[in-house]
C-alpha cells in the first residue's frame, strides 16, 4: 500500500503539533506504523490523502452512526451556513434540540448543550458537587470521562493506550477528590462510600464501558448503583457521550430501564460536528446559571452550524427507529461469524458486543473490568491491527477503543472483514 503522502504529512505535523496529532490515539503508537491522513469520508469507506480505500469501523470515534456524509446531514448543514456561522445569541434550533433531546431520552427534563464530551461531563460534576455541596466523586477503573482533571485518574481510552492512565497535570487535591471503584463491582463502590460518609457529590459511570475495550455494565450492579445513589443522595451521573442514540434512542439508559440523574452526551447528539450536552433532573438542572448560581458557558455552545447537524441526526432517528435492531442484527451476525473463524482454527478470544458497539480483546475468558481488559495481549492486537490496515479495514488504532457498525456497512463488507480477520488469526496464532 503506498502512503507517501501521509509519511510526508507526518514529517511535517511532527514538527509543529506534538505528536503529529491532534488527539494522541490517530497518532498510531500503540499500534506502530504511520498515521494515516484522511482525505474523505462516505458512507461506510474513509479515503487517505494517497487514495487508499478502507472500511472504516471508527466511524469518526462513534458519531457517523449512518456512515459519513449522510445526505440529510449535509442538507441541513448547508441549509444552516445560508444564515451564518456563529451568533453568541439563542437560537430556534436551540430549542428545537432541546426539546427533541428530552423526548428521547426521558431522564431528561433540562439541557445544556456543549462544545464536546469533555465539557459536558466536566460541567455535570461541577453542577453536581453545586448541588449537593459536596466534593468528592466516584469513577471507575478504565471508563474515560473526557480529559478534564477530575477524570484524568485510572482513566481508560487515549490515557490507558499509551500506559499513563493517571497524568502528571492533575494535581494532588484533585486526585483526591476523586475516587476511583472496579468496573461492575458493587462492593469496591459500598466500601468506598463507607469510608467517605456523606462526602461524595456524584458517581459516575459509562453504563457501557467505550474506553477500555467496550465492557457493559452488568445490570444487576448498574440497578445497585442507582440504589445506592438514592439512599445516599448522591448525583448518578450516566455518561452516554458513546453510548447515547447509539445503542437506542434513549441510550443505554434505555436498554437497562434505569433513570440516571444525570447524563452526558456527545458523539451523535453532534451529527459529526463539535456539540456535546448534559441533562437530567429540573432541580439538578435548574442550579445552572443563570437559573442557578453553578457557572457553566461557551462562546460557541449551541453552534447554530453544528446543532443543525445534530437536530439532522436525531431527527432522523426519531423516524426510523428500527435502525436500531437492523444494527443489532448486522452486528450480532458479524460477531457471531467471528467467532465461528476463531471456533475453526481453535481459539477463543473475549469478544464484547453491545448493539453496534464491539470489542475484540486477545484474551482468554471474560472481561468484565479494567483489570480483565488488561489481560489483553497488545502485541497481538497490534500485528492484527496492521494486517487489516494493511487490507483496507481500519479499525480504532488502540486495543481500548471501540469499534463501531454503522448502517452504512454492507453485508458484503462485513464477510471480507470476517475473511480478513480469519487470515489474521492464522498468522497471529501460528507459533502455538
Ligand atoms: N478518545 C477518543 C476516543 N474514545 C479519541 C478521539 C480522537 O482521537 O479523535
Amino acid at each position: 500500500m503506498n502512503i507517501e503522502n501521509s509519511i510526508k504529512l507526518y514529517q511535517r505535523a511532527l514538527e509543529l503539533i506534538p505528536g503529529g496529532v491532534n488527539s494522541p490515539v490517530r497518532a498510531f503508537k500503540s499500534v506502530g506504523g504511520n498515521p494515516r491522513f484522511i482525505k474523505k469520508g462516505f458512507g461506510s469507506k474513509i479515503y487517505d490523502v494517497d487514495g487508499n480505500e478502507y472500511i472504516d469501523f471508527i466511524g469518526g470515534w462513534g458519531p457517523h452512526i449512518f456512515g459519513h456524509k449522510p445526505d440529510f446531514i449535509i442538507k441541513a448543514i448547508e441549509e444552516a451556513l445560508e444564515n451564518g456561522t456563529s451568533f453568541g445569541a439563542p437560537t430556534e434550533a436551540e430549542v428545537r434540540i432541546a426539546e427533541l433531546i428530552c423526548e428521547l431520552v426521558p431522564s431528561i427534563e433540562m439541557v445544556r448543550l456543549v462544545n464536546s464530551g469533555t465539557e459536558a461531563t466536566m460541567s455535570a460534576i461541577r453542577l453536581a458537587r453545586g448541588f449537593t455541596q459536596k466534593d468528592k466523586i466516584i469513577k471507575f477503573e478504565g471508563c474515560y470521562h473526557g480529559h478534564s482533571d477530575s477524570f484524568l485518574i485510572k482513566a481508560g481510552s487515549g490515557a490507558l493506550t499509551f500506559g499513563v492512565p493517571t497524568s502528571p497535570g492533575v494535581t494532588k487535591g484533585t486526585a483526591t477528590d476523586t475516587l476511583t471503584a472496579k468496573f461492575n463491582d458493587i462492593n469496591s463502590v459500598k466500601d468506598l462510600i463507607t469510608k467517605n460518609k456523606g462526602q461524595i457529590a456524584a458517581i459516575i459511570i459509562e453504563p457501557v464501558a467505550g474506553n477500555m475495550g467496550v465492557i457493559a455494565g452488568e445490570p444487576d450492579f448498574l440497578r445497585a448503583l442507582r440504589d445506592i445513589c438514592n439512599e445516599e443522595g448522591i448525583v448518578l451521573i450516566f455518561d452516554e457521550v458513546m453510548t447515547g442514540f447509539r445503542l437506542a434512542k434513549g441510550g443505554a439508559q434505555e436498554l437497562y430501564g434505569i433513570k440516571p440523574d444525570l447524563t452526558t452526551l456527545g458523539k451523535i447528539i453532534g451529527g459529526g460536528m463539535p456539540v456535546g450536552a448534559f441533562g437530567g433532573r429540573k432541580e439538578i438542572m435548574l442550579m445552572l446559571a443563570p437559573s442557578g448560581p453553578v457557572y457553566q458557558a461557551g462562546t460557541l455552545s449551541g453552534n447554530p452550524i453544528a446543532v443543525s447537524a445534530g437536530l439532522a441526526s436525531l431527527e432522523y432517528i426519531k423516524n426510523n427507529l428500527q435502525v436500531y435492531n437492523d444494527l443489532e442484527i448486522k452486528s450480532n451476525n458479524f460477531v457471531l461469524k467471528i467467532k465461528e473463524k476463531l471456533h475453526q482454527i481453535g481459539k477463543n478470544l473475549a469478544l464484547n458486543r453491545v448493539g453496534s458497539m464491539l470489542c475484540l480483546f486477545f484474551c482468554k475468558g471474560k472481561v468484565r473490568c479494567f483489570e480483565d481488559a488488561l489481560n489483553s495481549d497488545t502485541q497481538k492486537f497490534s500485528t492484527f491491527f496492521n494486517y487489516l490496515l494493511n487490507k483496507g479495514i481500519y479499525l480504532p488504532p488502540s486495543q481500548y477503543e471501540a469499534i463501531f457498525i454503522s448502517t452504512a456497512h454492507t453485508e458484503d463488507e462485513l464477510n471480507y472483514t470476517v475473511e480478513k480477520m480469519e487470515e489474521a488469526f492464522k498468522i497471529i496464532f501460528k507459533k502455538e
